[in-house]
């Protein structure tokens, strides 16, 4: 065994060629040829053991998570991007994204962005009534207005930007480091292929931190999820659950269920069960 191991993490993977970021360098290594035959792929967002003379990852350490779409693994924080308008806000696909990311134990963050293009004054009380919910169930909400506020949340964190194809995530990774100066697309041109403008998975050095401007997210489902799962993940039912009067209530057609008495008093978003009911269903399939 060399005397030459390091301890770094992976940042981007292109073929076969790992860049390994070890203090402020980026090192090019090649896998250790037993992982293709344990049939391991190292991912991006791995920390590894290298051999900084060989230039040769050998051990994987164990990963906190891992993600099938996008491949990463050690995620720690997700920022749901989700916008008002072009494309239209979607408290399914919001609530989605959140399940999704709860279930990941990735702890998730919700910034709205395209406010400016909301004229109505009537639709701008929607978004509001809406960030006001989710902040008061605990989640972090912002606007891409409020940068210095983002700007403090990648310290030492691995990030997932997410959301549909769109909505903002690399038009907001460049406000908040202009440096970065990544790819964006007109609305019109990123909707009508209806696909995304970034595609391969590359961790950048944002704010002391590492941030993926991820190629969706949103096209994952509810794989692997149970019933169960998508139940615990809507947070604040967890409040009322314990009195229910079924010990194992999904809070559907169960009498004297606290979470629909929540509903009924307002203390829960209508949409929220809404959305919650219709996963259920999906899920059934
Ligand atoms: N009006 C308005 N337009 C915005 C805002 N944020 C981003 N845009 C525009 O929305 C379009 C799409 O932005 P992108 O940053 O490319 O979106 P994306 O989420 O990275 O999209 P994909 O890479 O395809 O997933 C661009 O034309 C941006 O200029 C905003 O706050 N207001
Ligand atoms: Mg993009
Ligand atoms: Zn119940």
């Amino acid at each position: 065994m060399s005397n030459n191991l390091v301890k770094g993490q992976i940042i981007k993977l292109i073929s076969d060629n790992y860049y390994v970021k070890y203090n402020d360098d980026i090192i090019l290594c090649k896998a250790r040829g037993k992982f293709k035959k344990d049939n391991i792929t190292p991912l991006v967002g791995d920390l590894v053991n290298f051999d900084s003379e060989g230039k040769v990852i050998v051990d994987i350490l164990p990963r906190k998570n891992e993600l099938v779409r996008p491949p990463i693994s050690n995620v720690d924080q997700a920022v749901i991007v989700i916008s008002v308008k072009e494309p239209n806000f979607s408290s399914l696909l919001l609530d989605k994204m959140l399940t999704i990311i709860e279930h990941h134990r990735i702890k998730p963050i919700i910034c709205f962005t395209k406010l400016d293009l909301l004229k109505d004054k009537a639709e701008k009380n929607d978004i509001k009534q809406y960030m006001k919910y989710y902040k008061s169930i605990g989640y972090k909400v912002y606007t891409n207005r409020q940068l210095f506020l983002l700007k403090r949340l990648f310290k030492h964190k691995l990030t997932v930007f997410t959301g549909q194809s769109g909505v903002g995530k690399s038009s907001l990774l460049n406000a908040i480091n202009k440096k970065l100066q990544l790819k964006t697309e007109t609305i019109s041109t990123a909707l009508g292929r209806g696909k995304h403008t970034t595609r391969h998975v590359e961790l950048l050095q944002l704010k002391g931190g590492l941030v993926a401007d991820s190629p969706g997210f949103s096209a994952l489902d509810f794989i692997g999820m149970t019933k169960e799962n998508i139940r615990d993940n809507f947070i604040e039912f967890n409040k009322y659950k314990d009195n229910c009067e079924y010990r194992n209530c999904f809070h559907l057609q169960e009498p004297n269920c606290e979470v629909k008495k929540a509903i009924d008093k307002g203390h829960i978003l209508l949409s929220r069960y809404e959305n919650y009911t219709k996963f259920m269903k999906d899920v059934l399939l």
